[in-house]
């Protein structure tokens, strides 16, 4: 598929998708989305990809979020297609077997955010600005923002944030737990790409199940999340990706893992 909203790459074990519509601040739109989504398909099927970076093109914004434009006239059929189209694509991310990195290059808003959420891990850069910010046109967070927000930072932070609309700097909200870590603008990319070939030599069974186990047990009470812990280490425990792993340490030597 030819791509013109995203740039799609490949580069050692790391693919990136660039959310490409700088002029309308990376705002996503119906064909953003499903490009994306044919994007990650290719993701799914290439062993050689290990890690995803969802990041914007430009200085300006990762994404200000749904298409506002698109909303004129909006009917309710129309708003829960969107809502629908939004919560496959951060389903989506949530889903896939591999970490999903997002690189927050100045703002994240509305669906933006929300977007950025549905991901594994968030660095920002210094000069990134995050918000739930669709209160202040009459509207609610519609791609799991009241749920994945809350998880994040809690009811009252969350509450704070979607009532108000307040937009945040990147340090606050590294400080209230939505992004992992912040970096120099002018170090970001290098930083971004550095943490995403460190994760990408990783094991990737273990990352497989470690993700699915912290995605899954989040949701289910404590004892039942434990279980499932220990099915999910029986499998990493049979891997090869395992048996490389102590032979590498024993050998003092670094791990070449395969995925299997
Ligand atoms: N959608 C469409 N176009 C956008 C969007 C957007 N979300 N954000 C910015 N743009 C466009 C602007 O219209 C402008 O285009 P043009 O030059 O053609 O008018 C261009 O991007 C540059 O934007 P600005 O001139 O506004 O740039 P500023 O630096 O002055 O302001 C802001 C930057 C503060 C980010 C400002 O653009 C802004 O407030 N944007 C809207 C942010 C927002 O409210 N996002 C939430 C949208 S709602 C949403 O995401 C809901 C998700 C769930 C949907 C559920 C289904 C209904």
């Amino acid at each position: 598929m030819e791509f013109k909203y995203i740039i799609y790459e490949k580069n050692e074990g790391v693919a990136t998708i660039t959310l490409n519509r700088p002029e309308a601040l990376n705002a996503f739109s119906k064909e953003v989305v499903e490009e994306i989504l044919h994007a990650l398909e290719d993701v799914k099927t290439d062993e050689s990809v290990r890690v995803v970076v969802l990041t914007g093109a430009g200085e300006k914004a990762f994404s200000a979020g749904a298409d506002i434009k698109t909303m004129v006239g909006m009917t309710a059929l129309k708003a829960r297609e969107m809502s629908f189209m939004g919560e496959k694509l951060c389903v989506g991310l949530e889903n896939l077997e591999k970490p999903v990195i997002a690189a927050i290059n100045g703002y994240a808003l509305g669906g933006g955010l929300e977007v950025a959420m549905s991901c594994d891990l968030r660095i920002a850069s210094e000069n990134a600005k995050m918000g739930q910010t669709e209160i202040n046109i009459g509207l609610i967070p519609g791609w799991g923002g009241t749920q994945r927000l809350t998880r994040l930072v809690g009811m009252t932070k969350a509450k704070e944030l979607v009532f108000t609309g307040r937009i945040i700097d990147a340090k606050t909200a590294e400080q209230i737990g939505i992004v992992n870590m912040v970096v120099p603008a002018d170090k970001f990319r290098e930083a971004v790409s550095q943490f995403a070939k460190d994760l990408a030599s990783k094991a990737p069974v273990a990352l497989k199940v470690a993700k699915a186990l912290i995605n899954k047990g989040s949701d289910i009470c404590l004892e039942s999340a434990l279980a499932l812990e220990r099915e999910g280490f029986g499998v990493v425990g049979s891997s090869e990706d395992l048996k490389e792993g102590v032979s590498a340490f024993t050998e003092k030597r670094k791990p070449l893992f395969k995925g299997r």
